[in-house]
């Protein structure tokens, strides 16, 4: 029996098993049994998740605290091994199995307003609802996940460890990162004295579940990163992967730009739901959020493309150098267009 049908029967199911979903992290199998519930096996990065267990007790919590607060969308369900544990690990890694919510879409990229503001919204809510779960009670199961100045130090090393002639291919990006580098002072100066809470720390688009028709958010997904941390960020990188204009991976950077009336959608969506939520200083730095959380992003796509290609997975060779070439060009169309977005934010 391969080993993935060996896994699938731990947790009591047998049938198709298919590979799914877009993460560049874990691996996520479907299996479609003859009848009944599908299920979701997922293998969990030890790498980058060095305490899976920690990870899957963090998930228990959160999903307890939603399921009893209220919570608008549908949670994902931990399955438990045959034997009653709330996961498997062995020689070959870490899995755990959720229930598989079926007859939804997802979406890598959108230009229609209507489903930016709902997916800003469902993030919104998840804040909102998190707002009762003291930070403390969550343990961060990556540390220093969006810590821009760490990030700095381990672009730097990147540099320094680069492969082949990684450097020369990635010189002008090089450049410009280190141009930008101001910005990860003045996001030390900003959290000083910010507010922590829990969040969610990877609000793309690709992780909503909608209804078939996109009528509505049915789920999100993805609580690995639920943690403690910065508002500003959730709503940065909510804007990073939906008010671009390309692909995430884009190769033609010409189709990359920063949609100021996505920008606006989401705005509206977030800030009308958490508005009796954010304390005013979180509010302040909503739009720093989407500058920090975008240049963040650029180089740690960058490190990797430096390093070799080790942290995220990749289907074609350059594609964390395209990666890190949207980001910069992301961040530097909202340079441009700063005085818009500041007018947006303000309005709203
Ligand atoms: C990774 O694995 P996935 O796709 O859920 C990454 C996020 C990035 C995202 C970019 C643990 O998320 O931080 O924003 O790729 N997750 C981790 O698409 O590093
Ligand atoms: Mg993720």
């Amino acid at each position: 029996m391969n080993k993935l049908a060996e896994i699938s029967k731990k947790f009591g199911y047998e049938g198709r098993i298919q590979i799914i979903g877009e993460g560049h992290i874990n691996n996520t199998y479907l299996v479609t049994p003859p009848e009944g519930h599908k299920l979701i096996i997922q293998k969990i990065n030890r790498q980058v998740f060095r305490k899976p267990e920690e990870l899957m007790a963090n998930l228990v919590k959160i999903l307890d605290h939603l399921a009893q607060n209220k919570y608008p969308y549908r949670l994902l369900r931990i399955i438990q091994t045959i034997s009653g544990e709330p996961y498997w690990s062995d020689r070959t890694g870490f899995w755990r199995a959720l229930e598989y919510i079926d007859n939804c879409s997802t979406l890598t990229h959108t230009n229609d307003m209507r489903i930016a503001r709902m997916t800003a919204e469902a993030y919104a809510d998840l804040i909102k609802t998190l707002a009762g779960l003291p930070p403390s009670a969550i343990r961060e199961t990556i540390p220093d996940f969006h810590n821009p100045q760490k990030r700095f130090e381990e672009f730097i090393d990147a540099v320094n460890e680069a492969v082949d002639n990684r450097t020369d291919h990635a010189g002008s990006l090089i450049e410009q990162a280190m141009a930008f580098r101001g910005i990860t002072h003045q996001y030390a100066e900003i959290v000083a004295n910010m507010p922590l809470r829990v969040t969610h720390n990877d609000t793309k688009l690709s992780n909503i579940l909608f209804g078939k028709s996109l009528d509505k958010v049915v789920a999100i997904v993805d609580f690995d990163t639920i943690m403690p941390g910065y508002v500003m960020n959730d709503f940065g990188d909510l804007a990073r992967s939906i008010c671009n204009t390309g692909r995430e991976d884009e190769a033609d950077i010409s189709k990359v730009s920063f949609s100021t009336t996505l920008f606006k959608a989401i705005s509206e969506g977030y800030v009308s739901t958490l508005k009796d939520t954010l304390a005013p200083k979180e509010k302040e730095n909503l739009l720093f959020g989407v500058r920090i959380i975008i240049y963040t992003q650029f180089i740690r796509f960058l490190c990797d493309y430096l390093i070799g290609d080790r942290y995220y997975r990749i289907t074609y060779p350059e594609q964390n150098l395209n990666r890190a070439n949207v980001h910069l060009k992301l961040l530097l169309d909202l340079q441009g267009k700063e005085d818009t977005l500041i007018e947006i934010i303000n309005e709203v």
